[in-house]
């Protein structure tokens, strides 16, 4: 057998498992690729929020990069939840080290992760500064949110125009490529998530589905660009595939306990209901 492609996702862990590093780990199984972890947070949570959050040493978040890098080797890179900054600033170290993000060779996706949908934070206010001096400008691809989009830019997007304008701003930060998810604009009948290189716009245009249950899709999302971009896609196929993998897994999101659950890649497992019956 041959090794498939490695990725590394660089997050928090989510008890209930919707997102986090749980929802990286099955999107990166469903789209074959070995998916491997530095966990930065154990978050306490179950579908209706997070109750507590444990960081890990900063340390211990910059030696997993390193010991995983350098044994397994890793062909793309990515971040959720990163909680402080301190863990941003080792996170950086550690990357530049095994030669991640921009300075290396390896494509890192950065999700800037700051709080989850029920709107408990999982990043302190002070970090939201290192992830634009200290990320962004490691960064092939950063994937903001418009909540995330406010907090780095102070833009409120309102329209598809605007989210142009954010995008602009954002790309000031120095990451080479931008991706501003629309599924916030809960007015517009479709989903527009722009890409941006800082010259040129793609446009990745879906339609809004009606589903309660979307716990953990930016991971899903950003992993699914990772794992395309391990597998030596350029950045626009990447994105198209991450795309169309999202819309079918907010297709297949299920309801979990009494919140809100979480979208699923068991699409790609076509006996899932009868395997191992
Ligand atoms: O979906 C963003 C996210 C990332 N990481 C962890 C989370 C969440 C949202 O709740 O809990 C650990």
């Amino acid at each position: 057998m041959t090794t498939p492609p490695r990725t590394l996702t660089i997050a928090g862990s989510d008890s209930g498992g919707g997102a986090g590093i749980q929802a990286d780990l099955r999107t990166f199984f469903a789209c074959g690729v070995h998916g491997m972890t530095a966990i930065t947070a154990v978050t306490v949570q179950n579908s209706l929020g997070v109750s507590g959050v444990h960081t890990i040493p900063p340390e211990v978040v910059a030696a997993q990069i390193e010991v995983v890098a350098t044994d397994i080797g890793v062909q793309a890179a990515k971040t959720g939840m990163l909680a402080t900054a301190e863990i941003i600033t080792a996170v950086a170290g550690a990357c530049d080290r095994v030669g991640i993000g921009r300075s290396g060779v390896t494509p890192f996706v950065v999700d800037p992760v700051s709080a989850s949908m029920h709107g408990d934070p999982l990043l302190t206010d002070q970090a939201i500064d290192a992830l634009r001096s200290e990320l962004f400008p490691r960064a092939s691809l950063v994937t903001p949110n418009l909540d995330e989009v406010r907090l780095l830019t102070g833009i409120e997007v309102r329209s598809q125009a605007q989210q142009r304008d954010a995008a602009k701003a954002l790309a000031e930060f120095g990451s080479e490529w931008v991706l501003v998810k629309g599924g916030h604009l809960w007015d517009d009948a479709e989903c527009l998530d722009l890409l941006y290189d800082g010259s040129e716009f793609t446009e990745f245009v879906g339609p809004r589905y009606d589903v309660k249950h979307t716990h953990g899709s930016g991971d899903t999302l950003a992993s699914t660009v990772t794992s395309g971009l391990a597998k030596g896609l350029d950045m626009v196929s990447a994105v198209r595939a991450a795309k169309a993998f999202i819309q079918r897994s907010v297709q297949d999101a299920y309801p979990l306990g009494g919140g809100v659950g979480p979208v699923s890649p068991r699409w790609r497992l076509p006996d899932a209901d009868t395997f191992l019956l």
